[in-house]
């Protein structure tokens, strides 16, 4: 249905986008290129939250006039002013002859109203061009602006016979370089991490991307209680905001340059995920990785909460270990990467919904 021409642009576009990656949330990564008789003329991405968005930056980038030009656009273009003015005004003043867009705006502001601006001016659009690369960048954006919640992921770092650890009393490290420098990789990724009590306390991490390129994300520890060390690096070393997840009756309002407290529902003594992902979507958090440890990790999954898993399996077994892997790769997933990282072994892995969040 659509020409190489036109998926050589939009892969471009979607090339962009993801340049705004770890910088643009809460808004959606956005591509665009603008082409006239045949090549580039312009091209842009949103590229940090509050800032102009893709087709602004394509049409100011633009080294010839973009009037008469075709728009490929990875989402739809937005009809409404928010932190800036509507995108779909910019292109109808600006005179683009067509616009090819990857996916609709699953925010329900803007979905399938900025096409029909764009119609109504006598724009042609054709929608649907490379949607499902379109829909796999913005997955986090997607749920997070159509349920309010964060896009989860977990990290699992197991034995080579699926322990993550001997017991929740000890900090065992079983992964090689090459998983920890992609695990900071994926951390620049995402909007926050998550660990529980236990790992807060017993690893005293630091939560950081310190060895990959990119920004920290906010650090978020579920501690019921309030009962953690203010010596943790969490609460002294500045790397990134940290917010505390504790119960109703145990909150205070205390907050200091980078860290917060927020109050959350308990449910049988402990945080309930359901709230705590409601608790994080509510502070702008698109995209959340848990790093652990097991009890939260199993709490999730008992909830049923898991979106996405990252699996490194190191090459050792682990004797007498208590702490068994709760996530068992079946077919309600669908593996999106399956190979080696040094002598480990990394497998991606995405829940297989029953409806997509958002349809064409
Ligand atoms: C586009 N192009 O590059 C982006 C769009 O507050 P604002 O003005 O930044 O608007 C945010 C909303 O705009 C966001 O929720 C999403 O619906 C859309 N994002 N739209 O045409 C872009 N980033
Ligand atoms: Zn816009």
């Amino acid at each position: 249905m659509f020409l190489t021409d036109d998926k050589k642009f939009m892969t471009r576009a979607l090339k962009l986008a993801e340049l705004g990656k770890g910088y643009v949330s809460p808004n959606p990564m956005v591509g665009c290129v603008l082409v006239k008789d045949g090549s580039i003329i312009g091209e842009g991405y949103h590229e940090k939250f509050g800032g102009p968005h893709a087709e602004i930056i394509a049409i100011r980038n633009s080294k010839k006039d973009p009037s008469g030009s075709t728009a490929y656009i990875t989402l739809e273009p937005c009809c409404i002013t928010g932190k800036t003015p509507p995108c779909t005004k910019a292109l109808i003043d600006k005179d683009i002859q067509k616009v090819y867009i990857a996916m609709l705006d699953p925010n329900p502001l803007v979905n399938g109203k900025g096409v029909n601006e764009l119609k109504n001016a006598g724009i042609p659009v054709h929608t649907g061009i490379l949607h499902k690369k379109a829909q796999h960048q913005n997955k986090a954006f997607t749920k997070w602006i159509t349920t309010g919640t964060p896009w989860v992921s977990a990290k699992i770092a197991q034995s080579a016979n699926g322990y993550m650890g001997i017991d929740s009393e000890k900090s065992v490290w079983l992964t090689g370089e090459k998983s920890q420098k992609h695990a900071h990789q994926l951390r620049t990724q995402v909007d926050a991490i998550m660990v529980g009590r236990q790992t807060a306390l017993v690893d005293n991490p630091k939560l950081t991307a310190r060895k990959a390129t990119g920004r920290n994300p906010k650090r978020i520890v579920a501690d019921t209680n309030c009962t953690l060390p203010m010596t943790l690096y969490l609460f002294q070393d500045g790397e990134a905001e940290t917010i505390i997840l504790c119960s109703e009756e145990k909150f205070e309002q205390k907050q200091t340059t980078f860290c917060k407290y927020i109050s959350t529902r308990k449910e049988n003594g402990y945080l309930s995920p359901e709230h705590i992902l409601q608790t994080l979507g509510k502070e702008g958090i698109t995209s959340l990785l848990i790093e652990g440890g097991h009890k939260l990790i199993n709490s999730f999954k008992q909830a049923d909460l898991i979106d996405e898993v990252y699996v490194y399996t190191a090459p050792d077994n682990l004797e007498n270990a208590e702490l068994k892997n709760p996530i068992q790769i079946s077919s309600n997933w669908k593996i999106r990467k399956d190979h080696a990282l040094g002598s480990d072994h990394l497998i991606v892995a995405e829940k297989r919904k029953e409806k997509c969040l958002q349809e064409l």
